[in-house]
C-alpha cells in the first residue's frame, strides 16, 4: 500500500524550494516536525495529506538524500529537523498522515533567550540562546544531532539605527554584548543562524537606559545598589591612593537597594 503511494506521489511530485529553513521558526506552521511540511490546514482539521507526502517524496530519488546541502535536500521535509531526510521523516508522517487533531507544539528550532524588559546602558549582558533538538518534538531517541558545529551571529537594534552586529558564536554560547549607552525603547536583539538562511530568531522589545547611579557605588555596572556593589567596596577597603572609606560606606548604606532606571515606575530612583 505504501510503495503504490509513493509510485503515485513521484510521478505528480513538483521540485519545492530549498534552503529555506524559516520554517522552523515558523509559529504559524507548528505541526511541521508532525509532518505539515505545506503548513496548510485548519485547527482541528485534517493537516497532513497527501500534498504534504508529495513534499517528502519529490526529496527522493531512488534513495533519500544524504544531508543538507544535497540538492534534493528541503528543510520542510525535515520533520525531525536533523539535516537528514530518510526513514525516520518518512515513520513521522505515516503516524499523523489523514489523522485530526496533528498536536501543534512543533515551538522553534532555534530560540532566543532573552526576557529583560530593561536593559542598564554600558552594562555587559550574556546573551543565550537553545538550539532545540528533534527529541524535543517526537518521541524517538537522539542520534547524530552535533548542534555545536554551528555558528550564530548577534545582532541589536533601536528605532533608526538598522540591525548592529554584536559578535558571532557556537551553540555553547553565550555571547556578550557591551550594551551602548543610550536611552532606547523598542530596542530588540536577533540571533541568526550562520549555516542555515531563515533560522533566526527576535527577543520582545526592551528599553535601553542611561543608568542615574554614580558608577563609583554601582561598581557591577547592573544599576541597581547590591551585595556586589557592597563586596567590591569591602575588597578595597582604605586601600590607596583611592581606597574606600566610611563615607562611602555610609553613601552606599543610604542607596541600598536603590536603582536608576528612569523607565521603570518599580525602580527607586536615586535620590528620590
Ligand atoms: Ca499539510
Ligand atoms: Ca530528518
Ligand atoms: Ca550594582
Amino acid at each position: 500500500m505504501r510503495i503504490s503511494i509513493w509510485v503515485i506521489i513521484c510521478l505528480s511530485a513538483q521540485a519545492v524550494a530549498v534552503f529555506d529553513f524559516s520554517v522552523w521558526n515558523n509559529p504559524t506552521c507548528s505541526a511541521q516536525c508532525h509532518g505539515d511540511a505545506d503548513c496548510q490546514g485548519a485547527l482541528g482539521e485534517v493537516r497532513v495529506t497527501t500534498a504534504d507526502l508529495s513534499i517528502l517524496m519529490a526529496t527522493y530519488g531512488g534513495s533519500w538524500p544524504t544531508s543538507y546541502p544535497d540538492l534534493r535536500y528541503n528543510p520542510q521535509a525535515d520533520f525531525d529537523r536533523n539535516f537528514r531526510i530518510d526513514e525516520g521523516d518518512e515513520i513521522i508522517i505515516e503516524e499523523w498522515l489523514n489523522k485530526r487533531n496533528v498536536p501543534q507544539d512543533c515551538g522553534k528550532k532555534l530560540e532566543l533567550v532573552f526576557d529583560r524588559g530593561y536593559v542598564a546602558g554600558g552594562s555587559t549582558q550574556f546573551i543565550q540562546w537553545k538550539w532545540n533538538i528533534f527529541t524535543d518534538y517526537i518521541p524517538l531517541p537522539p542520534h547524530q544531532d552535533s548542534p555545536c558545529s554551528y555558528s550564530f551571529a548577534l545582532y541589536y537594534a533601536y528605532p533608526g539605527s538598522g540591525w548592529v552586529f554584536i559578535g558571532t558564536g557556537t551553540c555553547r554560547g553565550p555571547i556578550p554584548w557591551q550594551v551602548p549607552n543610550i536611552n532606547m525603547q523598542d530596542c530588540r536583539l536577533r540571533i541568526a543562524d550562520i549555516d542555515h538562511p531563515g533560522l533566526e530568531d527576535y527577543s520582545a522589545t526592551f528599553t535601553i537606559y542611561e543608568c542615574q547611579l554614580d558608577p563609583e557605588m554601582d561598581s557591577d555596572g547592573d544599576c541597581v545598589i547590591t551585595i556586589k556593589d557592597f563586596s567590591y567596596l569591602a575588597t578595597n577597603w582604605l586601600i590607596e591612593p583611592d581606597g574606600k572609606n566610611i563615607d562611602d560606606l555610609l553613601l552606599l548604606a543610604d542607596y541600598w537597594l536603590a536603582c536608576g532606571n528612569p523607565y521603570d515606575p518599580e525602580c527607586i530612583i536615586m535620590g528620590e
